[in-house]
């Protein structure tokens, strides 16, 4: 085989049950299932080229322009998870396996502001891997050994990653709950609050939560199991109110576990309170639940609403922040990674 080169675009998530909390660091298995929806690619996705070729004499990584170390242990695990499923598959012949890669990767929003960056690197870089060398099985359990939350990006629309109780990781898996097209309506808006770097990474935040938070425990045992249920029960039967009631207590819950760590950490800001304010007033105002919120580990909201509440919803955040520019404002979800 000659040396080839394939771009991949993968979509950000935005989890409406949140991943928090490991039982292995090293193959990345969560406490907890996840569910979350893919976002619109055109607005907010990962790029990643791979090239592999017999002229390359050591494995590169460049990160939005910049040239980085290939000696991160997350990155050394998906190539050679990769490489040893193509070695099984016999999908690539002995010596295109044997030659090194380069990876080029880009994100068009704020890399570790809590913006899913790390779900939709690694989806996009596991996708790619997977094309370069042909492979025929699923990958989102690769996906899952660059960072947890990026086996949930190798699907479109909602996605379930089960937690899966087996040593080894074998069932630790993303499926696909429904398709985009399952809930035409449905639409995320971003709103961008800051692109700082968080203080607390996420792999570090959960390792103190599951050493230290009582709350966790209570909230994997009799809080995500039944949330995760009905859910999915609502997002099969598209009903809105459910679901995005579900969406802003696991929110809620999620960030009052970091609260509960020792020490603490904290990730909304003063601006991410007020949106959660307005969003209950205007929830309030309308009579039933029109629109949901969500934080990861930043300060920056997600919003789930249906289509018609995109324009309402638009002019209310620029009459409380009239800074906001158009830039700001995400709309859309996905229905599958592309290949470019
Ligand atoms: C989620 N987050 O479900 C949750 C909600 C942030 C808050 O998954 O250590 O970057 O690489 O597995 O996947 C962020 O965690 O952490 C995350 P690692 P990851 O989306």
């Amino acid at each position: 085989m000659s040396s080839s080169v394939v771009t991949v675009v993968a979509p950000v998530n935005i989890a409406v049950i949140k991943y928090w909390g490991k039982r292995d660091e090293e193959l990345i298995l969560p406490l907890n299932d996840s569910v979350s929806a893919t976002l619109d690619t055109s607005v907010m996705c990962a790029k990643t080229s791979v090239f592999a070729s017999s002229n390359i004499t050591c494995n590169e990584i460049w990160l939005n322009g910049k040239k980085e170390s290939f000696s991160n242990k997350r990155l050394i695990n998906c190539l050679d998870a990769i490489k040893s499923i193509a070695a099984k598959e016999k999908s690539v012949d002995d010596d295109f396996l044997s030659w090194n890669v380069r990876v080029c990767s880009v994100n068009n929003f704020p890399t570790a502001a809590g913006l899913a960056s790390s779900a939709a690197g690694y989806a996009c870089l596991v996708t790619a891997l997977a094309k370069l060398y042909n492979l025929k099985s699923d990958v989102s359990c690769v996906a899952r050994l660059g960072s947890g939350s990026a086996c949930r990006s190798v699907y479109g629309g909602f996605v379930q990653w089960h937690a899966g109780t087996d040593p080894s990781g074998k069932d630790s898996v993303a499926t696909q709950i429904a398709e985009a097209s399952h809930w035409p309506e449905m639409r995320a808006l971003i709103l961008v609050v800051g692109d700082k770097a968080k203080k607390t990474s996420s792999t570090r935040g959960m390792n103190i939560t599951a050493q230290t938070s009582e709350l966790l425990k209570h909230r994997i045992q009799h809080c995500v199991p039944q949330r995760t249920t009905s859910i999915i029960q609502s997002i099969k039967e598209r009903n809105f109110p459910k679901f995005a009631e579900i969406t802003m207590k696991d929110s809620n819950q999620f960030h009052a576990v970091c609260m509960d760590s020792y020490p603490p950490f904290v990730y909304l800001t003063e601006v991410s309170h007020k949106i959660i304010e307005i969003i209950h007033k205007y929830n309030d105002l309308c009579g039933g639940i029109k629109v949901a919120y969500t934080f990861d580990a930043g300060p920056n909201a997600c919003l789930y609403l249906l289509e018609e509440e995109v324009p309402k919803m638009i002019s209310i955040i620029k009459h409380f922040f009239p800074s906001t520019t158009p830039d700001n404002l995400v709309t859309g979800l996905e229905s599958t990674s592309e290949l470019v």
